[in-house]
């Protein structure tokens, strides 16, 4: 879809390339997908081949005009739509104020969403309170829906005394137990298999508990991904995996995992249905999410999701995009961007307005700098205070061994 990858050739075997670096006019084709394309199959009945034409096109609800339609229209009240513009803002407006505390050094590191927040918050929405969620850093909006305070994440992302993980993790790789948010993981990809084993624990114990994960495209050339959508194939649990594949892998182009071929067509063989999704577009996100909830509750076991998208930012506060894409790339992305596509939505159908846009904004805005203020009477990245370096040793054994305990005893704490 995005041109010929300019592969090289090395001595027998294929080296794919992005199709275009720095210096080069940006370009995407045209996308001809619309929302009338695809049907929307009985989530009970359906098998994988019933998706093979949603694999390979693409699941859409909102057009370029902002004119939702088709089978996929998920039917969502203004308020819930309102709810979802909201929470998108919230994040952006929360990554924008967190990548200036990185540049002006009160946080050691920072991942945004960018060109993103509709996925985690659309999805998380699609689904029931208990559901279990087995992000990668880039969902960190899932516990906005989950009801978690700014203020709380900024205590982790500095790592003060607040801080629920007590600095053991990175910034941004949140962990919200009382949101059955688990752990993000630093080694990528780990969180799909992980995520299989969760649902089938759901599924031996007769509860109605599906289980979500999000894998990036870089990460799914890993073997995690394969072993987490042949357990998914074979033991049908309750579990919905979605590739999310914004394009790039830090410097590495998406043809590098992938080949140049679609990422949802890789499970039909697996026997598993799979959907490719605009992912700038909240309503297809939710409906096709809802969907995979249905059949998970159906007991007919796992869907898979390519979510297609653009990572609109760098890959993270250690990361200069522009030297190894062009510049503008994002601006030519045929999906646009996902917070003005719902806003335009909402204000085609007469529910919004740009001045109530603009009031939301600065109310957000304001939202954070207080919280960011609150977060700091805990303890800043400069003068702590932080957590005990004790903690190092606690609440990870039940008992703790002999050669922890000697470490422990040697340090004094
Ligand atoms: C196992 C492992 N290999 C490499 C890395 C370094 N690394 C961190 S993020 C990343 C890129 C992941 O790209 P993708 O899976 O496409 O996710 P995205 O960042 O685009 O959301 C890499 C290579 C890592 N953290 N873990
Ligand atoms: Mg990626």
């Amino acid at each position: 879809m995005t041109g010929e990858a300019q592969d090289g050739r090395l001595d027998g075997f294929t080296v794919p390339d992005a199709p275009r670096r720095p210096g080069e006019q940006a370009h995407f084709e045209p996308w001809t997908f619309t929302p009338q394309d695809l049907n929307r199959p009985d989530p009970k009945t359906c098998t994988s081949a019933d998706t093979s034409e949603h694999a390979s096109g693409l699941v859409r609800v909102l057009d370029d005009d902002g004119i939702a339609s088709g089978a996929w229209h998920p039917n969502l009240s203004p308020d819930e739509l309102r709810q979802g513009l909201e929470m998108m803002c919230r994040l952006r407006i929360f990554d924008d104020r967190m990548m200036k505390m990185q540049r002006t050094g009160k946080l050691s590191f920072y991942m945004r969403s960018l060109g993103e927040e509709a996925i985690a918050i659309s999805q998380t929405m699609a689904l029931q309170e208990h559901d279990w969620l087995f992000p990668t850093y880039r969902q960190p909006g899932c516990q906005f829906v989950r009801g978690r305070s700014m203020v709380s994440m900024i205590n982790h992302c500095i790592g003060n005394v607040e801080d629920n993980v007590k600095g053991r993790q990175m910034p941004v790789h949140y962990t919200y137990r009382e949101g059955h948010y688990i752990s993000v993981s630093s080694p990528v990809g780990t969180q799909f298999s992980q995520a299989v084993g969760v649902a089938m624990a759901s599924a031996y114990k007769g509860e109605d508990q599906a289980t979500i994960t999000w894998i990036g495209d870089g990460a799914s050339a890993e073997g995690d991904y394969h072993y987490a959508v042949n357990f998914a194939s074979i033991f049908k649990p309750p579990v919905i995996l979605c590739v999310v594949n914004n394009q790039w892998a830090i410097s590495t182009h998406r043809h590098f995992a992938s080949g140049g071929n679609n990422f949802a067509t890789r499970a039909l063989p697996y026997g598993i249905p799979s959907f490719r999704v605009d992912g700038n577009d909240f309503l297809a996100l939710y409906s096709v999410t809802k969907w995979a909830r249905e059949r998970a509750s159906a007991g007919m076991g796992a869907t898979h999701i390519e979510i297609l998208t653009y990572r609109a930012g760098a890959h993270s506060s250690s990361d200069d995009a522009s030297l190894y894409r062009p510049a503008d790339e994002h601006e030519h992305w045929p999906g646009g961007d996902p917070i003005d596509r719902l806003k335009n939505h909402l204000i085609t159908t007469g529910e919004w307005s740009e001045e109530k846009q603009i009031a939301l904004e600065q109310q957000l805005d304001e939202e954070v700098v207080a919280a960011y203020k609150e977060a700091v009477t805990h303890g800043d990245l400069a003068n702590g205070p932080w957590p005990p370096a004790s903690t190092i040793f606690t609440e990870v054994y039940e008992e703790v061994p002999w050669h922890i305990q000697e470490q422990r005893e040697e340090l004094g704490k």
